[in-house]
């Protein structure tokens, strides 16, 4: 990056820093990965520079003939990994993917149901904050307070009573696997379509470790930066019907021109995903969340549902009196890096929270395993037991970077101690 320091020293500095905040802290944020060095180069390509507004073979500029060939790579991939009959790869995130899905299948208006933020869901599956709850009429479905699963009866209940237009399956934060024929039931009964938001556990779906929606849904979205280890970025995935649908949603419905660059990465990781080193890599990434789910357990640490069946975990903070963000800025301070989170009917504001959620998808790109997971889980109990100690903060910090030194994040460059310059 020799012209970025000379050119602009600002921004090349604020990459450095962030760099060496990756190399020594420990990142537990269940949505987050590290990209390997050929996703990383695809999106600091050239394709960045060109304008591609349509689908391959039929664009609104001319030039396109390389970029074609990335888009139809992607597009291949990812139907083969998952088992699709069509994809759409332009979406840029996870939220536009969901527009664009609910716009191939239903209009403004019309009845949405789908999983609270408050229980699990996301932003986008109705919440009143978002467009899709403003948009669309929201109705929010659960989990069960006395054992944090999806209560498939409200859903059921709350379907035939409101006889939505769309159904929306998929969460943010729930530790366990979801049902998928059984949404299809209900949607089906009700006339419904079913889009799936399998964005958190798609890499776990690739890999076989969680049952896939695709034959269950009529749409699937997802982002690629999740579990699947792949640039930021959306797709969405869709019955051979809903083909033309789709894709007029995505382009013109909702964006311009597609981020090429950003395409060519999600190939790369797509690529990388059909090799059978992916499935070994998310069987750590479950066995990893277990072992560390059973460690904090062992602590003494509530978990929402008792524990974990994918790649995540939600800490129940409130019989210890703590907040989500107390404990996410205590953990923070011994460089181990967490989002505080609701956790079910949480009497905290969404600023606040009375949970934090863990996952283990980048330590585990990392290299840490099962033994790793277990003196991580001794850490965060440490922190937690003791949020307002600076002391034993400090002491954490130590036994942080020295569990992050042995294992090198960049295949460039060896950790380096903070303020140590690299
Ligand atoms: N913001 C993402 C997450 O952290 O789960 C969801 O889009």
């Amino acid at each position: 990056m020799t012209s970025l320091r000379e050119q602009d020293p600002a921004i090349f500095d604020a990459i450095q820093n962030e760099r060496r905040r990756q190399l020594t802290t420990l990142e537990l944020i269940a949505s987050e990965n590290f990209v390997s060095d050929p996703v990383l180069e695809a999106l600091g390509s050239v394709m960045t520079n060109k304008y591609a507004e349509g689908l391959p073979r039929k664009r609104y500029y001319g030039g396109c003939e390389f970029v074609d060939v990335a888009e139809d790579l992607a597009r291949d991939r990812v139907k083969q990994l998952f088992g699709a009959e069509h994809a759409n790869v332009q979406a840029h995130s996870g939220a536009s993917a969901n527009m664009a899905a609910y716009l191939a299948v239903s209009k403004p208006g019309d009845t949405l149901l789908g999983m609270s933020l408050a229980h699990g869901g996301h932003l986008t599956h109705g919440h009143p904050v978002s467009y899709t709850g403003q948009l669309w009429k929201s109705v929010q479905y659960g989990v069960r307070p006395e054992d944090g699963r999806i209560d498939y009866e409200q859903l059921g209940a709350l379907a035939r009573e409101h006889r939505p237009r769309i159904i929306v399956a998929g969460a943010s934060a729930y530790p366990r696997v979801i049902d998928f024929a059984r949404f299809a039931a209900v949607a089906q009964e009700v006339g419904a379509s079913l889009v799936v938001d399998m964005a958190h556990i798609a890499g776990l779906v690739a890999a076989g470790l969680h049952p896939s929606p695709v034959p269950h849904a009529d749409l699937v979205t997802s982002t690629t930066h999740k579990t699947l280890r792949g640039p930021r970025g959306g797709f969405v995935l869709a019955r051979a019907a809903l083909l033309e649908k789709l894709d007029k949603s995505v382009f013109p419905g909702l964006q311009g021109g597609p981020l090429m660059h950003v395409i060519a990465a999600k190939a790369v990781c797509f690529g990388e995903a059909l090799t059978p080193g992916f499935q070994s890599y998310q069987r750590r990434v479950v066995e990893n969340a277990q072992a560390l789910a059973q460690r904090l357990l062992d602590r003494g640490i509530e978990l929402v549902s008792g524990g974990t069946d994918n790649h995540l975990m939600l800490l129940d903070l409130r019989k210890r009196g703590l907040t989500g963000k107390i404990a996410e800025e205590a953990l923070h301070r011994a460089r181990i890096t967490v989002n505080k989170n609701a956790v079910p009917d949480d009497p905290q504001k969404p600023w606040v929270t009375s949970g934090v959620r863990i996952g283990t998808p980048a330590l585990t790109t990392r290299g840490f395993g099962v033994a790793e997971m277990q003196v991580i889980g001794d850490c965060i109990a440490r922190v937690l037991d003791k949020p307002d100690d600076t002391a034993l903060a400090a002491a954490v910090e130590q036994d942080v970077l020295e569990l992050c030194s042995g294992f090198p994040l960049f295949s460039w460059e060896p950790v380096k101690r903070p303020g140590v310059e690299g």
